[in-house]
């Protein structure tokens, strides 16, 4: 059957049954993403227009200056997801805490919680390049109908139910897998309507595109210097291009169409790496598994990583399996 006129919210629907504990809960909340995601187009769309553009004075957790239109997203996917009696608890990247949703409510059977990156790459905002969101959801690990705990949110990616992003690019699309393959949706802004345009999206095996920001090269760990020298040797299909964008979203997204890897590994100004486990690598770990891609901290699986808090950052290197691999070698190699 074609694809070609097949929308989102038809796919969704299309796709219901397929979920082990279908109850259309799953389905509603996709449902939400969609719209949050497209009110944050909207607003993305005119951040050259509108005086919308700048430092809200604030910052987050992490210490770093939040732009106007994260807060603007985050508000946006709270509002879209916890209004709507759909989820049960929510963690942000921009909030200190996780957010425990009708804890008082004894008919509150929902039992999925949800994990975001509600505006990634946000220092593009005010230079024009494509900036994203990012999405985690699990089940609950604690029992329905009471308030939700951390250890709710302290799930290893492997445990996660559906992941997804949602690139604000030269065109937006929403990309998302529930354990069975990814597939990416085009926004047609005309209509305010996503169609499947990327059906069951997969990393080539091999790629020649390698991410990473060099400017840090002096702080990286030996391992990660040598494969930047591997890619850059004369040799075989060797050297690789070099393409950084700055925005997670973007730079995985272009590696996944085309074959490449992303590193952003720890620094001595971010020992630990600086992207953050649960709202960052899970996700796109999981759909760079789903994807036939590979996600990794240097040594280990992104998704068999416990969490030991909300925030934690790790060392992310992910994309076409044969490269990641590679790049694991030349970490091993110097322990
Ligand atoms: P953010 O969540 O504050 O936007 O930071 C995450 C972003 C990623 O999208 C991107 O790959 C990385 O930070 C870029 O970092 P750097 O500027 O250090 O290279
Ligand atoms: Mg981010």
């Amino acid at each position: 059957m074609s694809h070609k006129n097949l929308t989102l919210g038809e796919f969704i629907i299309k796709n219901q049954d397929s979920f082990k504990y279908s109850s259309g809960e799953l389905s509603k909340l996709f449902n939400s993403i969609r719209l949050a995601a497209k009110v944050v187009n909207h607003e993305v769309n005119k951040a050259g227009l509108v005086d919308i553009i700048g430092a809200a004075g604030d910052t987050n957790i992490q210490g770093e200056d939040q732009q106007k239109l994260d807060v603007y997203a985050n508000e946006v996917f709270i509002n879209a997801l916890t209004k709507r009696n759909i989820i049960c608890g929510l963690g942000s990247e921009e909030e200190d805490d996780f957010i425990t949703i009708n804890s008082q409510d004894e008919n509150h059977q929902n039992k999925y919680i949800i994990l975001t990156d509600p505006l990634d790459g946000s220092s593009n905002i005010d230079v024009n390049v494509s900036v994203g969101t990012i999405f985690s959801v699990f089940r609950r690990v604690t029992p329905v109908g009471t308030p939700v705990t951390i250890e709710d949110f302290l799930q290893k990616g492997s445990e996660q139910v559906a992941a997804g992003y949602i690139i604000y690019g030269t065109s937006t699309m929403f990309v998302y897998t529930t354990g069975h393959g990814v597939n990416g949706f085009t926004l047609n802004p005309a209509l305010g309507v996503f169609y499947l345009s990327h059906p069951d999206m997969q990393f080539p095996e091999n790629g020649n595109i390698y991410s990473v920001n060099e400017g840090n090269y002096i702080h990286f760990p030996q391992g990660v210097k040598n494969y930047i020298k591997y890619c850059q040797e004369e040799q075989d299909d060797r050297p690789y291009t070099s393409r950084y964008i700055g925005s997670l979203v973007s730079d995985f997204h272009r590696n996944m169409i085309k074959g490449g890897i992303y590193i952003y590994p720890e620094t001595s100004k971010n020992p630990k790496g600086k992207l953050r486990l649960l709202y960052e690598c899970s996700p796109m770990a999981f759909i760079a598994e789903q994807a036939k891609g590979m996600a990794s901290d240097g040594f280990t699986r992104i998704l068999d990583i416990k969490p030991t808090e909300l925030h934690q950052r790790v060392p992310f290197i992910c994309g076409s399996k044969k490269m990641v691999k590679k790049a694991e070698d030349f970490m091993k190699n110097d322990q």
